[in-house]
């Protein structure tokens, strides 16, 4: 991944997380993160969607932390490399929000 990622700026955030809000991404308690529960019909579309969100994720070399049972999807964004929130995340919810429509 190009460039080294930091911490988003309060302006940064402001801009930024409102549109992720909107689509059912929170920030954690008590660590600098946003955090999404996805539900799909079945396993089948679930495994689906983390397939395809995987590759993605090995593509940016940026890497969810997730959690599946049968059909319900968790999945916590976060930059280790930054101990926090950065751009990467955003990009990544951002495409995790298009394979999820694509699925619904
Ligand atoms: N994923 C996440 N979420 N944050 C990182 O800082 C990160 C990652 N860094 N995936 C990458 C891999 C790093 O460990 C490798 C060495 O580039």
């Amino acid at each position: 991944m190009a460039g080294k990622a930091h911490r988003l700026s309060a302006e940064e955030r402001e801009q930024l997380l409102p549109n992720l809000r909107a689509v059912g991404w929170n920030e954690v308690d008590g660590r600098d993160a946003i955090y999404k529960e996805f539900h799909f019909k079945d396993f089948n579309r679930a495994f689906g969607f983390m397939t395809r969100v995987a590759l993605q994720a090995e593509k940016l070399d940026h890497h969810p932390e997730w959690f599946n049972v049968y059909n319900k999807v968790h999945i916590t964004l976060s930059t280790h490399e930054c101990a926090g929130l950065s751009e990467r995340d955003i990009n990544l919810a951002s495409f995790i929000e298009q394979v999820a429509a694509s699925l619904s």
